[in-house]
């Protein structure tokens, strides 16, 4: 009966209203012992600069092509693009064997001239430079395509074949399966409720907002969602209704690196190493549909489950069922917010 039941002790299953999945919270599996796979944890510290790496300034690339002497955030063509914008037209409407040839764009960004800084140890007003590069990508490439996936993937652990700061860009002509899943959920949302799905559960989690909430400041919140499947996945949305990044204010964007940098600074201190993590951001479509529904966010995926070695695996259940966790997200956003404003390196 519900008098007995406890979300922080007893297995259940919460809904992400952005997917339609569900994930298995088991609370109680938190406390169990580990003997399995630890991964080697990466050097503290960088140089500022690194002779071979492809994406320092004036470094040769894998192609022979030079890198300016950059002092701001650097974008180049992908030299190994996932999708390029000269694929040939084809499709094939086979209900088995489906396929239709994509056109899109791949770029990536370096944040900063310095290989050593990562984005909670970047200053503020370098951070806000990367944003603006963000919403100058935005402009250019919406122009041609309908998504435009900015990402980055940070750490060994994630497959990131390089430490200098950077992140990536993916435009493709269609929807991505996720995006146009959120999209149609938050639309269906809008059309029963008449309100922005994602307002709405902030407006919620901020009446209590010891509950989820990480971090906080006038225009942004970062929160560990309801719903979360990575132990310490994290959403940032911004408290009025924003589709694009494109309609940031100056104070907003100020504001979103301010945000940006207090919650990579709590992960990096979460177990005192630079903590890996998939982050993207979620706008409207950039196409002639109505986007009243959408609210801008980004998402922070990391991967580590108990220390800087032990990550979380999605495999066997998750696989094959739906995502699973132990650490209850309220565990998580208060062992976060626990963390200090002063990163590691630094205090
Ligand atoms: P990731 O390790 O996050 O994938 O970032 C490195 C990206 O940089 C990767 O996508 C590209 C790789 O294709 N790259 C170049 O375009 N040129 C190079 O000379 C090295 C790496």
């Amino acid at each position: 009966m519900t008098d007995n039941f406890a979300a922080a002790d007893h297995p259940h299953r919460r809904y992400n209203p952005l997917t339609g999945d569900y994930v298995l919270v088991s609370p109680h599996r938190a406390k169990r012992p580990w003997q399995g796979q630890t991964e080697p944890t990466e050097a503290t510290s960088a140089p500022a600069y690194v002779e071979d790496c492809f994406l320092c300034p004036g470094n040769l690339r894998v192609t022979g092509e030079r890198n300016p002497v950059y002092q701001r955030p650097f974008v180049f063509t992908n030299d190994f693009a996932a999708l390029k914008a000269d694929t040939p037209e084809y499709h094939n409407d086979d209900p088995l064997f489906k396929l239709h040839a994509e056109q899109g764009e791949s770029r990536v960004v370096c944040y900063s001239a310095d290989h050593s800084l990562t984005l909670p140890e970047l200053p503020l007003p370098q951070i806000k430079l990367v944003i603006e590069e963000w919403i100058n990508q935005y402009r250019d490439l919406s122009t041609r395509y309908q998504w435009v996936q900015i990402f980055e993937n940070k750490g060994a652990i994630n497959g990131c074949s390089n430490p200098h700061p950077h992140g990536q860009i993916w435009a493709s002509a269609n929807l991505p399966s996720l995006v146009a899943t959120k999209d149609r959920l938050q639309k269906d949302y809008f059309i029963e409720q008449g309100k922005v799905l994602l307002l709405d559960y902030l407006n919620r989690e901020l009446t209590q907002p010891e509950q989820r909430v990480v971090v906080h400041n006038p225009h942004w919140v970062a929160l560990v969602p309801f719903w979360a499947a990575w132990p310490y996945e994290t959403l940032v949305l911004p408290r009025r209704h924003i589709t694009q990044m494109t309609e940031l204010t100056e104070e907003e964007k100020a504001a979103l690196a301010d945000i940006l940098k207090q919650l990579t600074i709590r992960y990096d201190n979460l177990f005192n190493c630079s903590f890996p993590y998939s982050m993207g951001w979620h706008c409207a479509p950039f196409n002639q549909n109505d986007h009243q529904h959408w609210l801008l966010h980004a998402i922070f995926y990391p991967p580590l489950l108990r220390s800087a070695s032990i990550k979380k695996f999605m495999v066997g259940y998750e696989m094959l069922c739906e995502s699973q966790r132990d650490i209850t997200p309220e565990q998580a956003a208060d062992l976060l917010r626990q963390q200090s404003a002063v990163h590691y390196k630094s205090a």
